[in-house]
C-alpha cells in the first residue's frame, strides 16, 4: 500500500513540555482519569467527509487541495482515500471514524449501481478495520446532496423522495451493521422549508415521524444494536430545520413516541447557529436523559454560518467535559470531529495539525473537568443554593403534597422569601483557576 501522509510518523504523547508539532501534549490515550483511560473516555472520532472529502471549495472559490488518493476514476479514487484514511486514523492514534453512504463511495446512475459501489467499498473497509482496528462510531446517510432532495427527504412534497430516502437508510443501515457501528445518525439536511407558502408543515412533521418508525422497525429487524441519534441545526442549508435544537429535537421525540429510540448527537457549531451554547444544548440534553454523542468543532464568533472550525477553546471543552462526566459519560457516543480545516490550509499535514491540537484541547477540558469534580468545585455552590428545596416547603411542592392554598397560607404566614446571591462572578473566578 503507498504511503499517503509520508512527512508524519505516528503521533505519540510527549508531554506539556514538547515543542515537537506532531506530538500529544495532553492527550494520553493511556493515561487514567477518574478511572478510566482518556481513550475511553473521550472515544475521539474523525469525520470522513471533512478529512478525506474536504476539496477547499467554498461557495465562492473552487477546491484548493491536491491530494494523493485524487484519481481520475471515481472508484479508484475511493478506494485509495479509504486506504490513506486509514493510515491517518492509525498515523493519529484514533479508535473511531464516521461516514455518510456517499463519501466513502460515489453515487452512481441508479440506486443499484451505487449500492453496488458502496458494497465494494464497504468490504475493502471491514479488511481494513479488522487490520488495524479502527472502529465505527456511528453510520449515517446523505440525505441532502443530490438534487432529488431539494425539497427535503422524509419531508419533501413527493412521496416518491421519501422512497428513494428510505431506500437509502435502509442500505446505510444494513453497511452500518456490517461495519459493526456502534451508533447511527439522522440529521435531516434539508428537512425543514425554505417559504411556508408552499409547505405543509403539520404533514412534513407526520411525515418524519413515520420515516423514523420505520427506521426503528428496520433496526429491530436486521437486529442492528447500534444507538440511534438525531443530530439538532436550526438551519443551513435551510431556512428553517424542523430538528432546530436539543429542545425541539425532544419535543419531536415526544410527540411521536420516538423518544426511547433517539438520544442527539449535539454538535457545537449548531448550538450557536440556534442562539445557544454547547453548553446550554448538552445541559438540556443530559437533563432530559438523551445525551448520546458529540460533533466536536467550533463556530466563528464573528460569523453567522457553521464554520465547522475544529475545537481549541478550553474553556468550552472544559465545560463540555464536566457536562458529559457529570451525565455519566459517553456509552455509545463519542467525540466526533466534524470539523474542517480552512481552505488555505493546503498542505495534508495539516489534517495532522487540526486533529491533534481539537484531541489535546479535549484531554486538557477531561484533565480540568475531572479536577473540579473530585474537588467538588461547585457541588457545595449548587447545593447551597437549592437548599431550600430540602426543607418542609421544598419537599411538599416536590411531592405533589400541596397546592396553591397551602402556597398562599403559607406566605401569609411567612411573609417575603429570603434573599441569596446566585454568587455568579465568584463562581467564574473559582471555574477559571480550573481552566489549565
Ligand atoms: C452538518 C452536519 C452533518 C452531520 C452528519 O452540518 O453536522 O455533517 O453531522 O450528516
Ligand atoms: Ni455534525
Ligand atoms: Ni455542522
Amino acid at each position: 500500500m503507498p504511503e499517503y501522509f509520508p512527512k508524519v510518523k505516528k503521533i505519540k504523547y510527549e508531554g506539556p513540555g514538547s515543542k515537537n508539532p506532531f506530538a500529544f501534549k495532553h492527550y494520553n490515550p493511556k493515561q487514567k482519569v477518574m478511572g478510566k483511560t482518556m481513550a475511553e473516555h473521550l472515544r475521539f472520532g474523525v469525520a470522513y467527509w471533512h478529512t478525506f472529502c474536504g476539496t477547499g471549495a467554498d461557495p465562492f472559490g473552487l477546491p484548493t487541495y491536491n491530494r494523493a488518493y485524487h484519481h481520475s476514476d471515481p472508484m479508484r479514487e475511493a478506494e485509495m482515500k479509504l486506504e490513506a484514511a486509514f493510515e491517518f486514523f492509525t498515523k493519529l492514534g484514533v479508535n473511531y471514524y464516521c461516514f455518510h453512504d456517499f463519501d466513502i463511495a460515489p453515487e452512481g446512475e441508479t440506486l443499484a449501481e451505487s449500492q453496488k459501489r458502496l458494497d465494494h467499498i464497504v468490504k475493502l473497509a471491514k479488511k481494513l478495520q479488522n487490520d488495524t482496528g479502527v472502529k465505527l462510531l456511528w453510520g449515517t446517510c446523505n440525505l441532502f446532496s443530490h438534487p432529488r432532495f431539494m425539497g427535503g427527504a422524509a419531508t419533501s412534497p413527493s412521496p416518491q423522495v421519501f422512497a428513494y430516502a428510505g431506500a437509502k437508510v435502509k442500505k446505510a443501515l444494513e453497511v452500518t451493521k456490517y461495519l459493526g457501528g456502534e451508533g447511527y445518525t439522522f440529521w435531516g439536511g434539508r428537512e425543514g422549508y425554505e417559504c411556508l407558502w408552499n409547505t405543509d408543515m403539520g404533514r412534513e412533521f407526520d411525515h418524519l415521524g413515520r420515516f423514523l418508525h420505520m427506521a426503528v422497525d428496520y433496526k429491530k429487524e436486521i437486529k442492528f444494536k447500534g444507538q440511534f441519534y438525531i443530530e439538532p441545526k436550526p438551519c443551513e442549508p435551510t431556512k428553517h430545520q424542523y430538528d432546530f435544537d436539543s429542545a425541539s429535537c425532544y419535543a419531536f421525540l415526544q410527540h411521536y413516541g420516538l423518544v426511547d429510540h433517539l438520544k442527539l448527537n449535539i454538535e457545537a457549531n449548531h448550538a450557536t447557529l440556534a442562539g445557544h451554547t454547547l453548553h446550554h444544548e448538552l445541559a438540556f440534553a443530559a437533563a432530559h436523559g438523551i445525551l448520546g454523542s458529540v460533533d466536536a468543532n467550533r463556530g466563528d464568533e464573528l460569523l453567522g454560518w457553521d464554520t465547522d472550525q475544529f475545537p481549541t477553546n478550553i474553556y468550552e471543552t472544559t465545560m463540555a467535559m464536566y457536562l458529559i462526566l457529570k451525565a455519566g459519560g459517553f456509552t455509545t457516543g463519542g467525540l466526533n470531529f466534524d470539523a474542517k480545516i480552512r481552505r488555505q490550509s493546503t498542505d495534508p499535514e495539516d489534517l495532522f495539525h487540526a486533529h491533534i491540537g481539537a484531541m489535546d484541547a479535549f484531554a486538557r477540558g477531561l484533565k480540568n473537568a475531572a479536577k473540579m469534580i473530585k474537588d467538588k468545585a461547585l457541588d457545595k455552590i449548587v447545593a447551597q443554593r437549592y437548599k431550600g428545596w430540602d426543607s418542609k416547603l421544598g419537599k411538599d411542592i416536590e411531592g405533589g403534597k400541596v397546592g396553591f392554598k397551602e402556597l398562599e397560607a403559607y406566605t401569609f404566614e411567612h411573609g417575603e422569601p429570603e434573599v441569596q446571591s446566585g454568587r455568579q462572578e465568584y463562581i467564574e473566578n473559582v471555574i477559571n483557576e480550573y481552566i489549565a
